[in-house]
């Protein structure tokens, strides 16, 4: 990394969990069960059946027990423990893959498989194993009005005005393992290349938004990754 970058943003997506055994969203396994996961991921979805998008996300909250961090996460960790400037790394990834390899300063814009957000009292917890339609709020107490705390398709991403401060702020911009497919993220390359800063794709293959980029590196996350941040 060269030195007179100071303020760094980091964006990350399934590709970067792709290696450490999570499917991603777009590739041939793309769909879960045969449903798209547009239309299990909306709150139109969850409100017409809640059994299926809860076996959607419990079977992919168990999963998390049985991967670890990748030699991308780790490398990105090691960044924030090293780097004496700004750094905020935002993942669309719902797995806790990035604060398991030791990230701090970090955002999940599209929430947490590991949280739940109870309907009722609005509270908001850790919640590890599988949620049903009458599992109990920790907080209320009140049984049947949990859902996952996961930003669905039409929902607000979390923590969007400082995601949008970092990247005006930012002098170098990095996007890690996305399609570019899902907005408002899709989008930050613009939004950070307007206010001046160098941006950087590290993918499998080249994105949507490839050509806003002004360099690509090509490869597998645990391969690109590391070697970046050297
Ligand atoms: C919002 C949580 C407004 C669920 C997710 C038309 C045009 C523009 C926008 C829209 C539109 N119609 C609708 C919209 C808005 C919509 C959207 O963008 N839709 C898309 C489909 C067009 N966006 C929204 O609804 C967002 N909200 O706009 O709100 C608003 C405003 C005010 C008030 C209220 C609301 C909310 C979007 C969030 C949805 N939730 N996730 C869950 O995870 O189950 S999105 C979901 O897709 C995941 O978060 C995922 O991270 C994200 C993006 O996918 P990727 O991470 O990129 O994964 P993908 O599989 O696509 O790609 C993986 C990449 O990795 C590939 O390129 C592959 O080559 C690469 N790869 C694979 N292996 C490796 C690798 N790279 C490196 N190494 C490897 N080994």
């Amino acid at each position: 990394m060269n030195q007179e970058v100071t303020r760094i943003v980091v964006l990350t997506g399934a590709g970067i969990s792709a290696e450490s055994g999570l499917a991603t969203f777009r590739g041939d396994d793309g769909l879960w069960e045969g449903h798209r996961v547009e239309d299990v991921a909306t709150p139109e979805a969850f409100a017409r059946d809640p059994g299926l998008v809860h076996q959607f996300y419990n079977a992919r909250r168990a999963k998390l027990e049985e991967v670890k961090p990748n030699a991308a996460h780790l490398a990105l960790a090691r960044l924030d423990a090293e780097w004496p400037g700004e750094l905020l790394v935002v993942t669309q990834n719902v797995d806790d893959l990035h604060e398991r390899a030791g990230s701090k300063r970090l955002i999940h814009m599209h929430g947490e498989n590991k949280k739940a957000w109870c309907l009722r009292c609005d509270e908001r917890f850790a919640w590890t194993g599988a949620m049903g339609l009458d599992a109990e709020c920790r907080a209320c107490g009140t049984a049947g009005g949990l859902r996952p705390d996961i930003v669905w398709f039409g929902e607000m991403p979390y923590e969007m005005e400082r995601i949008e401060d970092a990247l005006r702020e930012c002098d170098l911009f990095a996007s890690i393992g996305t399609s570019g497919a899902v907005y408002p993220a899709a989008g930050f390359v613009q939004t950070a290349r307007y206010c001046g800063a160098m941006t950087v794709e590290m993918n499998l293959e080249p994105s949507q938004g490839s050509i806003f980029f002004d360099e690509v590196r090509i490869g597998p996350a645990s391969d690109v990754v590391p070697t970046w941040v050297e």
